[in-house]
């Protein structure tokens, strides 16, 4: 579903530009994807790659990550939206088991300094990427919890977990 005309959406994009955060796990160069993987990190741990794609459609293309417990995985999203950033950004955020999902989002409406991680609640979160806007790509690594269970994973953009982004990471 397109809301804009592609003019608009230029326009849009042009007053948008918002700055590309530069955290660790975010290419310093947004207009480059690098072309190849990157290199291995130093001390190369034995991370599993997971790709994983969001769009316009508000919806993962994966719904359940398998993972084995303790083990580590790199989660590499890629927006394949067309949507300006300010308007439909994507994440990956995995929640503790226990924690109040429609709280997490209710909360996080009103989080977007802090890439829509709620302060308040950022103790609920196992791990959570940056934000993605159209053609950008966001990753993270981390350990899966030793404990076998069902870890539920979102997008917290506003309105996203709401319309389906979501899913379930099974570890066992
Ligand atoms: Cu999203």
């Amino acid at each position: 579903m397109k809301l804009l005309t592609p003019a608009c959406l230029t326009i849009a994009l042009a007053l948008v530009t918002v700055p590309v955060h530069a955290t660790a796990q975010t290419p310093a160069k947004p207009a480059a994807k690098p072309a190849a993987k990157a290199a291995t990190k130093s001390g190369s741990s034995a991370a599993r790659t997971i790709e994983i794609t969001g769009g316009d459609t508000m919806k993962f293309d994966k719904t359940t990550i398998a993972a084995r417990p303790g083990e580590t995985l790199h989660v590499v999203l890629k927006n394949t939206g067309t949507m300006p950033k300010a308007a439909a950004a994507h994440n990956f955020v995995v929640l503790k088991p226990g924690t109040d999902q429609v709280a997490f989002n209710n909360a996080a409406f009103n989080a977007r300094e802090t890439d829509f991680i709620p302060p308040a609640m950022k103790d609920a979160v196992i791990t959570s990427t940056g934000l993605a806007g159209p053609g950008e790509t966001v990753e993270t690594t981390f350990k899966v919890p030793a404990k076998p269970g069902r870890y539920a994973f979102l997008c917290t953009f506003p309105g996203h977990f709401a319309l389906g982004m979501r899913g379930t990471l099974v570890v066992k």
